[in-house]
């Protein structure tokens, strides 16, 4: 049966009507049952190794188009559909968008997914099926509302499975139940993501927005991503979480082992357990007092097996995001883990006297982190730059004891999502000018290089970015009822609201920006700048950067003097679909952390490879964008990682100097407080901020704030020069194949999970 009888078939017996007479969403629930029957039918990876991927995120995003364009059917379905007078793009909206992570360690391990299929291995991700995942965003009053995340229906990717399993807490017993998501690599065969649930969720416990009782462990456990971890109860609920994603994952490993009869003594030989950030670190313990209560492992034994089995990946040097647990909270809800870890810690102590290196510290907190350092084999950060503070700095002390186990892995994208499905326009471009061998080798982009003088390829490489803008204007007027200029420069920041990653740093150029158009200095070329980013519920400040956006958007597109040069936009809800819409359509790429803040980052990989042209720090993978590129194609500004770390150790960094030394910069931030934000905005979150930035600052907004402001002025500059601008365009594109997440999964398996 070809592709559109299947179709057809499915049309008739799930509405009984022909293609044509469907509704879009009709047309979305037959494709999702039809793809779901081919990827029934496409072959499972399999082979004498595996990686799991436990992860307690995964921001997958829509599945729909990806899917289609791996099962190799995306052009001939647009094409009967199109027959048919639909349009698959347009079908593709109806999918509900889980919410499955925060933002870029959720999404990396959706990219990995897909990139550990496309090259054959096997490999499953485990995690939890949160019913309302993170949190919708909504605007009100200019401020960040939560409300749920509603999506999961009756028909989607998610296939319920007869696996259970039984999870004991110290108070309780629950059991579980997994769901499987079929993920297929690129025309190659298909692995599994693995979402485990309970059944006795009670989706009627939340009330207003996403507050719900913390303490109904059975009704809550799976309801959301991270719990607002404020409080007592909150930090509690995570454990609970965290020890059922992974005393799930021990048991189903261990059901693989025995189904396959494998040797459990060398379990490492058959199974390779990538910890993503310290969330999924009790699978360690947990191993170890399965082998030993259940497996007649002696304890030497069983640290040993386990120690050869699971890696570590470490994804901040941020010292609050690293998670310390008090021992007494897990003495309640793990109580049969704290004899493990005491005795992991008490092994450590032995033989290290040095109190960096210790699992349990002097105030009866657990590092997670060392006990993977510890008792894991490998330590990986994420770009060159951080892997190289770890090693030099944070983690300095387990670099002297364990030098062999740290190494770097570079993030990366998959091409499939960020290029084939998001823009498919300069894919089909590329395809023609350098052929497709770039599809299943990224490299191959470098062969754009040899066009670098063609005035047809450069021009059509804009022309495709123009058609992008034009598509994401379109989008924003139904979407946000606002209307861009498509002929202005498209600045784009987006990724999760953080005072290191600076958005305030960016609000304030904005700021300085307005003023200079009201006293009369106008911008030759229009400019649009979009924020889209979603900040921690408890995170106060983080709401009022949120709030001086959306204060100084309503200012800035209501003003007839200023709006003809210069437009403000904080979209609502910014999620993986919206990504794949904005990134398409960018110029200018923000990377602005403060430098060594930023591990990697890899919305800075999406962006160079659709056309965008960086502003950035030295940090994270902006530097090695920068070695690719050359300092010609990309702008860098602000202090180097190593000052920025020598500020912290000297504690020399003092704001209100920076504010009171320089006008531009006091003018700038006094905005923030003037009559005319007052006006729009509230009084209680901008003094707020205000304060915050002129008497602490921590992440040192003003620090880079004159040099990122001239640095942006001479890229606004730059853009008038359009063969110039586009060659930068040309050289982003080319030297993207580096951040192909193929490369990055390819040297995961070379040097740390060795399969096949
Ligand atoms: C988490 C938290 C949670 C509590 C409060 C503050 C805070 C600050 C940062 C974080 C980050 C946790 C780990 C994380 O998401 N890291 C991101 O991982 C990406 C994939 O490797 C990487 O590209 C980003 O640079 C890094 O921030």
């Amino acid at each position: 049966m070809n592709l559109e009888q299947q179709l057809q078939e499915l049309t008739q017996s799930m509405y009984q009507k022909a293609i044509a007479d469907c509704t879009d969403a009709e047309l979305y629930y037959s494709i999702l049952r039809m793809s779901k029957d081919l990827l029934d039918s496409t072959e499972r990876i399999s082979g004498d190794k595996k990686i799991y991927y436990i992860s307690a995120e995964f921001l997958i995003g829509k599945l729909l188009s990806n899917n289609l364009i791996n099962l190799g059917v995306y052009d001939k379905l647009e094409n009967i559909l199109k027959e048919n007078g639909k349009e698959l793009s347009k079908i593709e909206e109806i999918e509900p968008e889980p919410s499955l992570g925060n933002g870029g360690l959720g999404r990396l391990a959706a990219c990995f997914l897909d990139s550990i299929a496309t090259l054959g291995l096997p490999g499953d991700g485990i995690g939890l099926n949160y019913h309302f995942g993170l949190f919708k965003q909504v605007f009100k009053d200019r401020l960040q509302k939560a409300e749920k995340n509603d999506w999961i229906e009756e028909n989607s990717w998610l296939t319920k499975t007869d696996v259970t399993f039984d999870v004991k807490f110290g108070d309780r017993t629950v059991k579980s139940r997994l769901y499987d998501i079929d993920v297929v690599g690129y025309e190659n065969g298909v692995n599994k993501l693995r979402l485990f649930d309970i059944e006795t969720i009670d989706e009627s416990i939340v009330e207003e927005g996403i507050s719900f009782d913390k303490e109904e462990i059975e009704k809550n456990l799976t309801l959301f991503l991270y719990p607002d971890d404020s409080d007592e109860a909150g930090n509690l609920l995570r454990i609970y979480q965290q020890y059922f994603m992974v005393s799930n994952a021990a048991q189903l490993i261990l059901k693989e082992m025995k189904e396959k009869q494998y040797d459990l003594r060398k379990m490492y030989e058959h199974a390779v357990i990538q910890i993503n950030d310290t969330h999924p670190t009790m699978v360690i313990p947990e191993l170890i007092r399965i082998l030993v209560d259940e497996k007649a492992f002696t304890m030497d034994e069983a640290i040993d097996v386990v120690s050869k089995t699971c890696a570590y990946t470490n994804h901040t040097i941020l010292a609050e995001a690293l998670e310390k647990w008090p021992l007494k909270y897990l003495e309640k809800v793990v109580p049969q883990l704290v004899p493990i870890i005491k005795e992991l810690d008490k092994r450590v102590a032995a033989k290290y006297k040095d109190e960096k290196v210790q699992i349990i510290d002097k105030d009866g907190r657990v590092h997670m982190a060392h006990i993977d350092i510890h008792y894991g084999f490998s330590v990986n950060g994420v770009a060159a730059i951080h892997t190289d503070i770890l090693k030099d700095t944070e983690l300095k002390h387990f670099y002297d004891i364990y030098p062999e186990k740290f190494n770097n892995k570079t993030n990366g994208i998959t091409f499939r999502r960020w290029l084939l499905s998001c823009n498919r326009e300069l894919a089909a471009y590329l395809t023609e000018v350098i052929g497709d061998g770039y599809k299943k080798d990224a490299d191959e982009l470098e062969k754009l290089l040899a066009h670098m003088d063609d005035q047809a390829v450069l021009d059509k490489i804009a022309e495709i970015k123009k058609h992008k803008k034009e598509e994401l204007v379109a989008y924003v007027k139904e979407a946000e009822g606002v209307t861009l200029n498509p002929n202005s420069i498209f600045d784009i920041q987006v990724k999760r609201l953080h005072e290191y990653k600076r958005q305030q740093m960016n609000a304030l150029y904005i700021i300085h920006k307005y003023l200079e158009i009201k006293a009369g200095k106008k911008p030759s070329t229009p400019l649009t700048f979009i924020f889209g980013a979603k900040a921690a519920p408890a995170y106060v400040i983080a709401q009022d950067i949120i709030h001086l956006l959306l204060v100084m958007q309503e200012i800035i597109n209501n003003d007839p003097e200023v709006s003809p040069y210069m437009n403000l936009l904080m979209v609502e809800n910014y999620n993986v679909s919206y990504a794949e819409k904005l990134i398409p359509a960018c110029d200018i790429s923000e990377q602005i952390s403060l430098a060594s803040k930023e591990a990697s980052g890899t919305g800075n990989m999406k962006f160079m490879l659709n056309g965008a042209v960086t502003l950035g720090t030295s940090d994270g993978a902006n530097v090695e964008i920068n070695e690719l590129v050359g300092d010609d194609n990309i702008y860098i500004f602000g202090e180097k990682s190593e000052q920025v770390i020598a500020h912290y150790e000297k504690a020399d960094y003092v704001s209100k100097d920076f504010y009171e030394k320089d006008p531009v910069i006091k003018e700038a931030v006094d905005f923030i407080i003037s009559k005319e934000a007052l006006a729009v905005g509230h009084k209680e979150n901008l003094e707020r901020l205000y304060k915050e930035l002129i008497n602490k600052d921590w992440f040192m907004t003003l620090l880079d704030l004159k040099d990122y402001i001239a640095t942006k002025d001479r890229m606004f500059e730059d853009y008038k020069d359009q063969q110039k601008w586009k060659k930068m365009m040309l050289t982003n594109i080319a030297k993207a194949g580096f951040f192909s997440s193929d490369r990055t999964i390819a040297e995961y398996n070379r040097d740390i999970w060795k399969l096949k």
